[in-house]
């Protein structure tokens, strides 16, 4: 028998006895495209045992931070009792998810995070990183993660079609995650991309129809992937999930066409903060981090600035928003190093971290900025 991931079955029951109970299900997921693949793929699966979600909920990062928090707990509070699934996020909340218990929720995570000091009081977690989980391969996007769980659910009587279908967005969002495509994440990618080609998706079909014009499909993917994951959440409502469970082509081919322009002025952002970074440390080569802020940054383009600046300098990168009191970043590293280690060592410094060894985030009050670069520089000296 093949091994599979800690909790998995036990998460796959306990899901289909709400559906059968007719329990209320909130589904809460990152606001990237790993995380709101993983919303859609895991609704498909519910509806396909004849039941349905209640809400999906996707939190802002740049106003109400990643994970859970108390602002979406207190708009969902009179949902409870609910069974209430977090996907993309959720390890890191050990206090929130308290609370979620305190107000008659019934919390599973779904995660494929790095748990730091512990694991929340969850009903159920499935995250192939806690340390008690001996499954072999660790790289899974929480997409491909929550497509075992799909599977684990629908059994062997699940139709090719579907799986496909989940496939096709497992693979997406696999690809926008950026874990290594080796093993099972290349298996997913390689049949996911083969179905696609074909999708019945309507979001994905209004996607090839505008960049179409004899263009191929490898060269719209990476345009389709980069504007689903740059979609951003107002009100706890994602763009990139209204787009991707809309079966309306009309309004799909003008959510495309939005999320396309978005997209390509995010992109200039970013290039224009890149040139920024370089600017200042063009001065500072000597540092072993590059560690730079802004308030005019905005916190979401902090993550695909840290890559680029990370894999062009070779050095880890530390991109971050500075607000009124505190700052918020993104972290990129080169392979070899880890920064949630960094971060682990420097944690006196920081109000929350969290994320994996290559990609993670920050949020630290202004007036730590300083020690916690001294203490990053200090680490990475070591190494
Ligand atoms: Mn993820």
């Amino acid at each position: 028998m093949t091994q599979k991931i800690k909790n998995i079955e036990k998460a796959a029951e306990r899901i289909k006895k709400a559906v059968q109970n007719k329990e209320r299900i909130i589904l809460y997921g990152d606001s990237d495209l790993d995380g709101i693949s993983s919303v859609v793929i895991l609704e498909e699966a519910i509806k396909n045992l004849g039941g349905h979600i209640d809400c999906a909920f996707f939190p802002d990062r740049e106003n109400d931070g990643y994970g859970i928090n108390l602002k979406a707990l207190d708009m969902l509070k009179n949902k409870a009792p609910a069974l209430f699934i977090t996907l993309d996020l959720g390890i890191g909340n050990l206090k929130e998810v308290d609370l979620a218990n305190k107000m008659g929720f019934e919390v599973i995570i779904v995660d494929h995070h790095e748990p730091l000091d512990g694991v929340p009081k969850a009903s159920i977690i499935v995250d192939m990183k806690q340390t008690d989980d001996s499954y072999p391969f660790k790289g899974l996007a929480n997409v491909g993660v929550t497509f075992n769980l799909c599977m684990e659910m629908l059994g062997r009587e699940i139709s090719q079609n579907l799986k496909n279908s989940f496939l096709e967005l497992t693979a997406l969002g696999t690809i926008a995650d950026m874990v290594p495509q080796i093993e099972q994440n290349q298996e997913i990618i390689e049949q996911g991309l083969r179905s696609l080609k074909n999708t019945f998706r309507p979001a994905i079909r209004a996607f090839l129809d505008i960049l179409g014009d004899g263009k191929v499909f490898e060269e719209s993917l990476p345009k389709i992937i980069s504007a689903l994951n740059s979609a951003e959440s107002l009100n706890f409502e994602n763009e990139s999930y209204l787009l991707l469970t809309s079966s309306d082509n009309k309004q799909c081919k003008e959510i495309a066409e939005t999320l396309l322009n978005k997209n390509q002025y995010k992109q200039q952002q970013v290039k224009n903060i890149i040139q920024e970074v370089e600017r200042r440390i063009s001065q500072k080569q000597d540092e072993q981090i590059i560690f730079e802020g802004d308030p005019s940054w905005k916190l979401t383009l902090a993550g695909p600035v840290a890559s680029v600046i990370c894999n062009k300098y070779e050095k880890p990168a530390f991109i971050f928003k500075k607000m009124d009191k505190e700052s918020c970043g993104s972290v990129r590293n080169p392979k070899g190093t880890n920064s949630v280690d960094a971060m682990k060592t420097c944690a006196d410094f920081l109000i929350t971290y969290g994320g994996h060894a290559q990609a993670s985030g920050f949020r630290i009050k202004n007036e730590h900025l300083n020690k916690f670069k001294g203490c990053l520089n200090i680490f990475f000296k070591k190494k």
